[in-house]
């Protein structure tokens, strides 16, 4: 039994969305923003960094989104979120992951919370940078699903494509949505008629693509 503890929404989506494509028994433990529940003398013992997602693994809390995707995929290779490990398509898929985890989270990260840059707004420059960086990141998919998709593997779905539709939500009121690109509009498209992405939205009440 998984403890996933999540806010709606946010980078515990991805997590979510591996536990219910695996079929895994979990239990959610929601952490509310609104009373900075993430900033909790209980919640920093279990991450200190105040973010979510945390998924409590045989007992010990574990973070990074990207991360425990890796590890749910490894725990459950029945699911398939992963192709086989030694196959060429496992490596194409480390590889999309860690594209994600380094060129998209951090720059979401920083335009979501300029506090983390030292102040409470971004400069229009740092803003129009990292909106740069971003949609920098989403032409790169998009080029590559152009020639290899629909999915970032080519024909068949694993679970690198629920992390690039989570990230591609998020953009979802910036200057540029990730959706205006036709093949990253495709993917996202396959990926929100799955059953695990319409059971997430009720299960986390969310409403707005
Ligand atoms: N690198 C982390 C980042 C997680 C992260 O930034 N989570 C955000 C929600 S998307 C959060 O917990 N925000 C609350 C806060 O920083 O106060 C990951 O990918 O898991």
């Amino acid at each position: 039994m998984y403890t996933l503890y999540y806010s709606p929404g946010t980078a515990s989506m991805v997590v979510h969305l591996a536990l219910l494509e695996i079929g895994a028994p979990h239990r959610l433990v929601k952490v509310d923003f609104d009373k900075d529940e993430q900033h909790s003398a209980a919640y920093l013992q279990i991450n200190p960094r105040g973010h979510v997602p945390t998924l409590v693994v045989d007992g010990k809390p574990r973070g990074e989104a990207a991360a425990l995707l890796m590890l749910l995929a490894e725990r459950h290779p029945e699911a398939a979120l992963a192709p086989p490990v030694g196959s060429p398509l496992r490596a194409d898929w480390y590889q999309w992951v860690v594209f994600m985890a380094n060129s998209l989270a951090p720059n979401y990260r920083y335009w979501f919370y300029p506090p983390d840059l030292g102040s409470p707004e971004h400069t229009p420059a740092l803003r129009q940078a990292l909106q740069g960086r971003i949609e920098h990141a989403w032409k790169t998919v998009d080029d590559h699903l152009r020639g290899a998709g629909p999915y970032l593997l080519g024909d068949g779905f694993s679970g690198v494509d629920l992390l690039a539709t989570m990230y591609m939500r998020w953009s979802r009121n910036m200057p540029r949505p990730a959706t205006e690109w036709p093949a990253l509009k495709r993917l996202a498209d396959l990926v929100r008629a799955r059953p695990s992405w319409r059971r997430l939205y009720e299960i986390e009440g969310l409403t707005e693509w």
